[in-house]
């Protein structure tokens, strides 16, 4: 097979990563939002487009199901990199990953009291390393969505979570305390793919490289 498959998940992924493929003169004949097809042609017989969940887009590149991705920072954290080679930063899908507490909770004084915080979240690994690193004795509850529940139902005091506008912050009494990274999303090849489809992978990525939209 020298087609090339990239895995996108729907949403702002897809939507932020269409002008780069436009430069590569690659586009899709179909909008994932209004079609239910999981995959989707392009103008181009020898390029398709798969459409998964935003986590499961490293999955897909790492065992060579897709040759191409893109994916967050925070996905990419989590699932580890294995098998995935990053050549490249998008900027695309900006946000930032944060603590959070109810309006009210005083974070400061509870970090330099040495309480052990309660901390919900999707990001296990980052909060982990996060919290590991300023020395915060933490129990991290896993959860899969709705993070800003959690201190408002009283299962955590904190969350870890993305922040873009703060809206969804605000509307939950919920306030940022500390910034852990800024996340953005990345392009990521199947190291094998890279060599062995290399003349028809170069030009793409060469063309994504040049339609990086800089700060
Ligand atoms: O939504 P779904 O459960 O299907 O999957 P997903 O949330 O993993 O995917 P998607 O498409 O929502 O996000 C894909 C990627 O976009 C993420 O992996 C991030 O790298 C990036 N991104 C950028 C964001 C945001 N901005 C963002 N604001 N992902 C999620 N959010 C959420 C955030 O978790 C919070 O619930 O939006 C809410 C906060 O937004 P504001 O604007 O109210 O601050
Ligand atoms: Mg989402």
């Amino acid at each position: 097979m020298t087609g090339i498959t990239i895995a996108l998940s729907k949403g702002r992924i897809f939507d932020e990563t269409l002008p780069l493929l436009a430069a590569a003169g690659i586009v899709p004949v179909e909008n994932p939002e209004t079609s239910r097809k999981l995959i989707i042609g392009t103008n181009r017989d020898d390029v398709r487009v798969v459409i998964v969940r935003a986590t499961d887009v490293p999955t897909y590149v790492q065992y060579g199901a897709a040759d191409l991705g893109v994916a967050g920072k925070d996905v990419l954290i989590e699932h580890g990199g294995e098998g995935l080679y990053q050549p490249l930063d998008l900027n695309i899908a900006k946000c930032r990953m944060m603590v959070a507490v109810p309006e009210g909770f005083d974070y400061a004084r509870a970090v330099r009291q040495g309480a052990r915080l309660k901390v919900a979240s999707k990001y296990i690994r980052t909060a982990r390393e996060h919290f590991a690193a300023k020395g915060v004795h933490v129990d991290l509850i896993k959860l899969y969505g709705s993070m800003e529940l959690a201190p408002l139902a009283g299962l955590a005091d904190a969350i870890v979570d993305l922040v873009s506008t703060g809206g969804t912050l605000k509307a939950n009494k919920l306030v940022a305390v500390e910034e852990i990274m800024p996340i953005s999303s990345r392009l990521v090849v199947n190291q094998a793919a890279l060599k062995l489809k290399r003349e028809t992978l170069a030009p793409i990525l060469d063309a994504f490289a040049n339609a990086v939209k800089k700060d």
